[in-house]
């Protein structure tokens, strides 16, 4: 992967001084936040998208405290429902770059309905979740990523449910794009957020971040994925577009964790080109136009 660097962007005309906000982070000291809020800045600019360009979607949790953290349009939703919002709001404006961001408990447990249907929809945006292996915001719950033998506030002797494996997951649901990064590897993770950003021309993009909770989770810490984790696309052997190979490396897990583009294919079709009645390119419609040119003035009186 190409590696930016802060001299890189100098002299760009979207510059980071864009995306800051006067809000300051109120994340613990060691959070992984810090790392994820860093690459996707670095990703915008690396990608030169001004603010006015994208809607930055965040659920609920210590991963959607970043809303007031950053420039850009923002909508802060509710916990586990960040998708149908994101998605809803592509269809409406295709122009739009459209990232969503959410935790674990909220994609993998709360929203997992959400989750499930986008990946089958295969809407035309960029998801990424923070896997803190907790309910950060609630102050440590079992989530469905928390390993088995790990005590959680509510479940002092580990959690009795089995660990889920979020790249098995969504291996099973044909995702056009599956990466897995981490909080701690900046420069990787920007790569990843800028092929994620780019793959909404085509379809979904599913990121999993592995995110370090100094806080609340012990074990598998920032130290602990830094000598469990390996980049995938380090070698140049792993073929993206080979599922087979995708399965064998997310059934890795929890022994060794693979970091990089895990899968890619151009085979799905993504939601917008499934609509075959519509005309034209997607990338082109403006559906809020559309609607304003429909008089709803006699329905909207029934309702008064
Ligand atoms: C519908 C709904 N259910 C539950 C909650 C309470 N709640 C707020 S944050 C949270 C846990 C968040 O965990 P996760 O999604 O993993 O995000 P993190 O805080 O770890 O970043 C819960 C259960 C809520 N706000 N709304
Ligand atoms: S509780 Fe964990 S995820 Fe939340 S801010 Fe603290 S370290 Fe970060
Ligand atoms: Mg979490």
């Amino acid at each position: 992967m190409n590696c930016h660097s802060s001299k890189e962007f100098e002299g760009l005309p979207v510059k980071i001084s864009d995306y800051t906000s006067s809000v300051q982070p109120t994340w613990c000291g060691g959070c992984g936040n810090y790392g994820i809020w860093s690459a996707l800045k670095r990703a915008l600019i690396a990608l030169q998208i001004p603010p006015q360009d994208v809607l930055l979607c965040f659920d609920i949790g210590c991963n959607g405290n970043m809303s007031d953290k950053i420039e850009g349009y923002r909508i802060h939703t509710l916990h586990g429902r960040v998708l149908p919002v994101a998605s809803a709001a592509k269809i409406a404006n295709p122009k739009l770059k459209v990232l969503a961001f959410a935790g674990d408990g909220a994609t993998y447990s709360e929203g997992i309905g959400h989750f499930v249907n986008t990946l089958r929809n295969n809407y035309p945006i960029s998801f990424f979740i923070h896997d803190n292996g907790n309910y950060g915001l609630t102050t440590g719950q079992a989530s469905a990523t928390s390993p088995q033998c790990a005590p959680r506030t509510a479940n002092p002797e580990g959690p009795t449910a089995s660990t889920l494996n979020p790249l098995q997951l969504s291996l099973s649901l044909q995702p056009a794009f599956l990466a897995q990064g981490f909080s701690g590897d900046i420069e990787q993770l920007t790569e990843i957020m800028i092929a994620a950003i780019k793959q909404q021309e085509h379809g979904l993009a599913v990121t999993n971040i592995l995110q370090a909770c100094p806080t609340y989770n012990k074990e598998t810490s920032h130290e602990w994925y830094q000598q469990h984790i390996f980049d995938i696309n380090y070698k140049g052997d792993h073929d993206v577009q080979d599922l087979k190979s995708a399965q064998a490396a997310a059934a890795k897990q929890p022994d060794k964790y693979p970091t990089g583009i895990i899968y890619k294919t151009s085979e799905v079709v993504n939601y917008m080109d499934r609509l075959v009645h519509r005309q034209g390119d997607w990338r082109e419609w403006d559906l809020a136009k559309e609607v304003r040119s429909v008089d709803t003035s006699m329905l909207q009186k029934q309702f008064q």
